[in-house]
């Protein structure tokens, strides 16, 4: 029957467009999902935070400039800021760093990665010593 013959000429070609339609709505379903996800990840999976540890620089009970706290234990790969709240300009300065004159109101980070102990002073006030302990 010549019906019979259009049906299966109709469907040679109609099922492959079909199929590719589909094909197409898949990948594309697809990008849109792997699209979500990776927003997601940067949604939920965000970067650990680096810690931070404030030590500031202040007048002691004996009028004496001094670093709170005197002593710092810290893990390693932790952030130190020295904040200057007095009027004075200081340093921070070690043997692994340096900061150079924070001014009043200043402030100077380093990253400590290597456990060990380090002392450091003010160069223009030297009595004022303290140090970080790394480990
Ligand atoms: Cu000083």
């Amino acid at each position: 029957m010549w019906t019979e013959g259009f049906r299966d000429r109709f469907h040679g070609i109609v099922s492959p467009l079909l199929f590719n339609g589909l094909v197409l709505l898949a990948s594309a379903l697809h990008a849109t999902i792997h699209q979500a996800s990776a927003s997601d990840k940067q949604m939920w999976h965000k970067p650990t935070p680096v810690p931070t540890v404030v030590v500031t620089i202040t007048t002691d009970s004996s009028s004496n400039f001094a670093c709170s706290p005197q002593t710092l234990s810290i893990t390693p790969g932790t952030i130190v800021i020295w904040r200057n709240s007095t009027s004075t300009p200081h340093t921070v300065t070690g043997n692994a760093f340096g900061s150079g004159t924070i001014s009043p109101g200043g402030s100077f980070s380093f990253k400590f990665t290597q456990a060990g102990t380090f002392a450091y002073h003010c160069m223009f006030h030297p009595y004022r010593v303290a140090s970080i302990v790394v480990k």
